[in-house]
Parts: structure tokens; C-alpha cells; sequence
């Protein structure tokens, strides 16, 4: 009579085929982990070029032949292997900016550099954490980000809510008189930089005129992920508000509706609105400067701080800084924190709401 094998004896009574069962799991087990997570691998090439900002043509470099650089977009936990190729006639590098890469190899490989016309593949990470991030140049890099080497790096969280639009801004400023050569500092100097007057949003420069437009139908929930790349704080107002979900990337824990944010160098903000009655509703930008060391200066000094301390010193500029504390006070209560902000406040984007959803 034959004898029928079950199951149960195969496992617990065969040591071969114990071991084969157990392999097996083990890489049941292995499949299942990693299946979730992709390897994507990213090849960007530099390459010089030029664009045209508010009538001044600026010398870029260009990841891909694209300003900003193209978008990276992975799931969290995915392996990420970036290659770096450069057809240009300067240095460059790569900086993963937000993101945690691996320890092993971490900072001192984003120090390694490109020469022209040689490329380089970074070390592999796992894109965490989850978030709105940047990539850019890594050399000699505030030149290098003032010439356009950034792009976004977005990863997406497992859990990532839902919206019904999305929208990623990065902004930055540019020096039209460096470019022009009307200074002498360059593009990149720290004198330059804070004098730059021209900001862009993604690949556009804000003239006032020119506000990208957000096409939404009433009720949809729209996320807008805001980053600033630049050397400036930028702010942006709309009247209706917004909702702050994270800042660079972390989940804001009891999220607050505000109708403004500054955001300043590096940082990320991603806001939530949700399309209101149908019509145009504008959002504004401003540079907002802090205040200059000479204008807090000015307040300790004011006569009605410290009035027994400075009554016999120099009184006609006593006055003169009062009234200028006057002024700057006056100002930051209307929104701003100084005399560059109030007049420079222009309509950045337009949210278009069409009928219901
Ligand atoms: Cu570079």
C-alpha cells in the first residue's frame, strides 16, 4: 500500500526537507520586506547655460538642461543612488539637503567634487526621512545656488495623506547689478547676496504681473509645498489663510491656520488651503528682512528707553533715531518687520476656483 507523506512529516520528521521549509520562509520573509522598497537610481548632467530674469540674463548652470533641476520624487524608505556627470567647465557637487544619508558614507562623500568631464555615482541611501527636501550644488555653493544648481526632493511618506492638488514652489534671489558687473563683488559675496532684487519662484522671476495661477475647483484640498533655496527670507500673505502641516519636513503636531509665513534660507513649509467660493484669490510676497543691527541699535538708544542715560548726548540724533524707531515700529505693525518690506509686497500666485468639485 502507498504510503502518503502529510505535511506534518515533512517538517518535523525529515531533517533535509526541515531545512529546505525553513529557507523558504526566510526568503518569503525577505521578499515580503523589501518589496515595498525600490531602488531608483537618478543620472543628472551639468551643463552651462543662460536665462533671462526680469530682462537680465543670468550665467547658469543646469541639472539636465533644466532650471530648477528636475524634480526627485521616491517613497520613503526606497534606496536612492544619484550620478553625478559634468559637462561644464567648473567644479560641482551634490547635496542631499534635509535628507539622511548614510552613515557610512555621509558628509565626507557630498565634499566629493566633479571636475569637468568626469562623473561620479554617490553612495546609496534609504530616502528618510519623509518630506519636502532640496538637492543642490555642494561647491563653492553660494556662487553655485545663486546660479541655479538646486532642485526639489520630495519623499512621500507611507502614509502619506491625500489632497486632491499638489504644488511644490521653490523660491530664490538673484543680484541683477552683479551680473550686469556693476559690482565688483561677484555673484555668491555676502554683500551681494543682500543686496540681491530679484526673486524667483521655480523657474519664473516675480515681477507682479506674472503670478503662476492654481487652477482648483471648489472644495478641493491643495497642498503646496513651499521651500526657499535663496539667501533672503521670503514671505508669503494670503488673506484667506492656510493651514502649516510641516516645517523641513516634520509633521507640525497641532497645525495652525496663519495668513502669512516667512521662510527663511533652507527652510521647507508645506501648507494646506482648501478652495473657497469660486473667484481669484491672490497670495503676496515681500522680502522680509530682520532688522538691521543699526535699527535695533537705534531702539535701545531711543529716548524713551533710556532717556536718563543718553539726555546729554548728541540730542538732535536722539531725535533723529526716534523718529526712524517711530517709523520702523510703525511699519512692523502693519505686517512687516522694516522699510524694506511694506512697499515691495507683490502678487506671487493666483488660485483660480472654478465651480464645485
Ligand atoms: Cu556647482
Amino acid at each position: 500500500m502507498k504510503k502518503t507523506i502529510t505535511i506534518y512529516e515533512l517538517r518535523f520528521t525529515n531533517l533535509k526537507s526541515k531545512i529546505i521549509l525553513l529557507l523558504t520562509a526566510y526568503c518569503l520573509l525577505l521578499t515580503v520586506s523589501f518589496a515595498s522598497a525600490e531602488t531608483r537610481e537618478f543620472t543628472f548632467t551639468v551643463t552651462e547655460g543662460t536665462i533671462e530674469l526680469n530682462g537680465t540674463k543670468f550665467m547658469v548652470w543646469k541639472y539636465n538642461d533644466t532650471f530648477p533641476g528636475p524634480e526627485i520624487r521616491v517613497k520613503e524608505g526606497d534606496i536612492v543612488k544619484v550620478k553625478l556627470r559634468n559637462k561644464s567647465s567648473a567644479k560641482h557637487g551634490m547635496f542631499f539637503h534635509g535628507l539622511y544619508v548614510n552613515p557610512r558614507v555621509s558628509i565626507q562623500e557630498q565634499e566629493i567634487f566633479v571636475d569637468p568631464d568626469y562623473e561620479y555615482t554617490y553612495g546609496e541611501f534609504i530616502a528618510k526621512p519623509a518630506g519636502t527636501h532640496l538637492y543642490h550644488c555642494s561647491w563653492n555653493m553660494a556662487e553655485h545656488l545663486s546660479r541655479g544648481l538646486y532642485g526639489a526632493f520630495i519623499v512621500e511618506a507611507k502614509n502619506e495623506p491625500k489632497y486632491d492638488k499638489e504644488f511644490v514652489y521653490i523660491l530664490s534671489d538673484w543680484n541683477s547689478k552683479t551680473e550686469k558687473g556693476d559690482d565688483h563683488l561677484g555673484a555668491g559675496h555676502p554683500r551681494s547676496m543682500l543686496d540681491n532684487d530679484i526673486t524667483t519662484i521655480n523657474e519664473r522671476a516675480v515681477t507682479g504681473d506674472n503670478p503662476i495661477v492654481m487652477e482648483a475647483k471648489k472644495g478641493e484640498r491643495i497642498r503646496m509645498r513651499l521651500a526657499n533655496i535663496g539667501h533672503l527670507p521670503h514671505k508669503i500673505r494670503f488673506a484667506d489663510g492656510f493651514l502649516i502641516t510641516h516645517e523641513d519636513g516634520y509633521l507640525i503636531t497641532e497645525p495652525k491656520t496663519q495668513d502669512s509665513i516667512t521662510i527663511y534660507p533652507g527652510k521647507r513649509h508645506d501648507i494646506v488651503i482648501t478652495a473657497g467660493n469660486p473667484g481669484k484669490m491672490t497670495f503676496y510676497h515681500s522680502v522680509n528682512m530682520p532688522k538691521s543691527a543699526g535699527e535695533r541699535l537705534a531702539e535701545l538708544e531711543s529716548p524713551n528707553k533710556q532717556a536718563g542715560e543718553h539726555k546729554h548726548e548728541h540730542p538732535k540724533a536722539s531725535h533723529d533715531s526716534s523718529h526712524d524707531e517711530h517709523k520702523t515700529v510703525h511699519e512692523s505693525l502693519d505686517g512687516g518687520n522694516g522699510k524694506n518690506n511694506a512697499a515691495r509686497e507683490l502678487p506671487i500666485l493666483v488660485l483660480d476656483i472654478k465651480g464645485g468639485k
